[in-house]
């Protein structure tokens, strides 16, 4: 059975406090999240809940598939709704809280009696509710807006929202499940068991767990729900435009499914609704599926930087060790929604694997897609560039920007997490808080410059002398990490990437953490052709990139790294508020005695080149130019 030991402590009782996630939430919070609203009411999302008759012509024309992405506009309220409830757990906010209201009284407004609620059916074709749940996102919308309620309810305590979603998820338990009259559907588009769950936790009510466990367990069961949902609608199945099922992982049972397919965020949202109820259910069987798929993805089918589909035709995966560089599409949500599944399979087993991808995954695949700024993204995250790539302001399809801005606002809850008798960090950056720890309050005070720095001192205090573990979590690239309790150099002897220190604490006890932190190469299995006689730089859990910003003379595409050329890490004052770079000697190739001919006998002369690396997360902040993760290597 599983046992629930370690459950995370909630971003709002930790406090940040390192220089890195300071700035970044403050971005978040002084222009993301305003800007965020600004643009929700200028392309019509806001006013779409309203149900203006008639309404108003698509801004969002409809697709060569017959689908408008304008459809999922209620999703992007809610998720806009929860990103800034995450805000204001920081510091509440009038002016934010008068537009949430605002926007909760339309939906009041806009639901049906029955409790239905979606503004695109609501206003548009109330009479086709609920006959294409393949395509049309009617429980991806409900599940945001119920994820905006409940975030909403613990920032402020204001109800309102709550209780129009718990109607409209009421609503939803009627229509579907397996019994008489009932439908026996689930979402195109996973995402609601996530909230349900999150509902669950909050109410207790366990009727909100069984559905979500209905909609995950009743997926990809013949006869095929959205085959006989076609054939309703007179709609040919066959004709169906992603051409098969795997696309929304219904293809077969989710607990029968052992290789990751399809659409990249729907396969996330689906495993960590699966891990949740794992976890909920103690359900051994569906946590060994998750494990299965756990081992696809991490194993054959991730980026360096954690970003997860290559293709964009499907946003998603295609085959093992298929991760081309220049085309990848690498979702900004998909590497949020594998913070979220790494971060439930952690609270299944304590195990750093899990730890090492969701802190991958934040400062690499996710924290790129959005700008230094905070009002510019990135939808896809290529790992290579020519040069033609621009952040964008906001995007027909905005699911990315409210995904970065929920998970940066709320970034401090995936820092540690708490047993009866045991406190585990998982991640290190300035994290505060207070837990009960053996009965007593302890106060915990990680004080680092992480990810700059590998250097990290914890202070406990409990209000009286406790004994309890401290787990420390040794990433997997920190070779030879070293700690000392109160000056004494303590033996660190980490298990499943976990080192433990139990012991009494008292007030004034001090850990010091020394993690090591090289700037090292990474290779790549030798099957991903892409990267064959290549190497990506990373110090610590940064991935670098070399930027032409930083490196002029040509596309950095012609820079070659000598195999044993140092890789020397240098503070950067003048960049981005203080930046670590890598820098080596290098070689740009030039045409040889080819003389520049397109082909040529003669092999490209190679001269003398400084190249300078930069974290991946920061690139594309400096207008145009080429960029690459994958450098390639020379004899040397
Ligand atoms: O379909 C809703 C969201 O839009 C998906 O999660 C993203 O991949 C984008 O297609
Ligand atoms: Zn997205």
């Amino acid at each position: 059975m599983t046992r629930r030991r370690y459950s995370p402590v909630p971003f709002a009782q930790v406090k940040l406090t390192s220089p890195f996630w300071r700035e970044r939430l403050e971005t978040v919070l002084t222009r993301t999240i305003p800007s965020q609203h600004a643009k929700l009411a200028e392309v019509g999302a806001l006013e779409s809940l309203k149900l203006p008759q008639p309404p108003p012509p698509l801004r969002i024309p409809r697709n060569s598939h017959g689908l408008s992405t304008q459809i999922f506009w209620d999703s992007d309220v809610g998720k806009w709704i929860e990103a800034a409830s995450y805000a204001l757990a920081h510091r509440r906010d009038a002016d934010i809280e008068a537009k949430i209201d605002a926007i909760v009284d339309d939906l009041a407004r806009a639901q049906s009696p029955d409790g239905y609620l979606n503004s695109w059916y609501n206003g548009r074709e109330p009479e086709k509710r609920w006959t294409n749940l393949r395509d049309n996102h009617e429980l991806y919308n409900a599940g945001h807006l119920l994820e905006g309620a409940i975030a909403y309810f613990r920032a402020t305590g204001r109800r309102k929202m709550l209780d129009v979603m718990e109607r409209c998820v009421d609503h939803i338990a009627t229509m579907f499940g397996r019994g008489p009259g009932q439908k026996r559907g689930y979402p195109g588009h996973q995402e609601i068991e996530l909230a349900l769950v999150k509902l669950y936790r909050l109410t207790g009510d366990r009727r909100r767990l069984d559905l979500a466990a209905y909609f995950i367990d009743e997926r990809g069961h013949q006869p095929h729900y959205y085959t006989e949902e076609a054939l309703a609608r007179g709609d040919d199945p066959a004709s169906y435009w992603a051409g098969t099922y795997e696309y929304n992982q219904s293809h077969i049972p989710v607990r029968e499914q052992t290789r990751m397919v399809g659409h990249a965020v729907r396969a996330m949202y689906m495993a960590s609704a699966m891990a949740d109820l794992a976890l909920e259910l103690g359900d051994e069987n569906l946590k060994r599926a998750c494990e299965a798929l756990w081992r696809d993805v991490t194993t054959a089918q991730m980026y360096v930087t954690a970003g997860l589909g290559p293709k964009d035709t499907n946003e998603g995966f295609t085959e093992p060790y298929d991760l081309p560089n220049e085309t990848a599409y690498a979702e900004t949500c998909a590497s949020v929604a594998l913070i979220f599944w790494a971060h439930r399979m952690l609270h299944l087993d304590l195990d750093g694997r899990y730890a090492d991808v969701l802190e991958l995954a934040l400062f690499n695949g996710a924290l790129t897609g959005l700008a230094r700024d905070g009002v510019h993204y990135f939808y896809a995250n290529p790992l290579e560039s020519r040069g033609g790539r621009r952040r964008w302001a906001w995007h027909v399809c905005p699911c990315c920007t409210m995904n970065v801005s929920r998970l940066v606002a709320s970034v401090a809850g995936y820092a540690l997490s708490v047993s009866e008798d045991g406190v585990a960090f998982h991640l290190y950056g300035g994290f505060e808080t207070t837990v009960t720890l053996a009965g007593v309050k302890v106060a915990l005070r990680e004080t680092s410059d992480y990810p700059w720095s590998c250097e990290v001192r914890i202070d406990i205090d409990p209000e009286a002398p406790a004994t309890f573990d401290l787990k420390l979590r040794i990433p997997e690239w920190a070779k030879g990490a070293i700690a000392a309790v109160n000056g004494e150099k303590v033996a660190l002897a980490p298990v499943n990437g976990y080192a433990t220190i139990r012991r009494p604490w008292r007030k004034g006890d001090a850990v010091t953490l020394d993690l090591k932190m090289p700037a090292e190469r990474v290779y790549a299995h030798p099957n991903v052709r892409m990267d064959v006689g290549r190497a990506a730089l990373r110090r610590g859990p940064l991935i670098y990139c070399v930027e032409e910003a930083d490196n002029p003379g040509g596309p950095v595409q012609t820079l070659a790294l000598p195999r044993s050329a140092p890789l020397d890490a240098g503070w950067r004052t003048d960049l981005f508020g203080g930046v670590m770079t890598l820098k080596a000697s290098a070689k740009r190739l030039v045409p040889g005695k080819g003389g520049g001919a397109l082909y040529s006998t003669e092999p490209p002369a190679a001269e003398d080149a400084a190249l300078v690396a930069l974290p991946y997360h920061l690139w594309a902040n400096r207008g145009p130019g080429s960029m690459q993760v994958w450098v390639a290597e020379l004899d040397g």
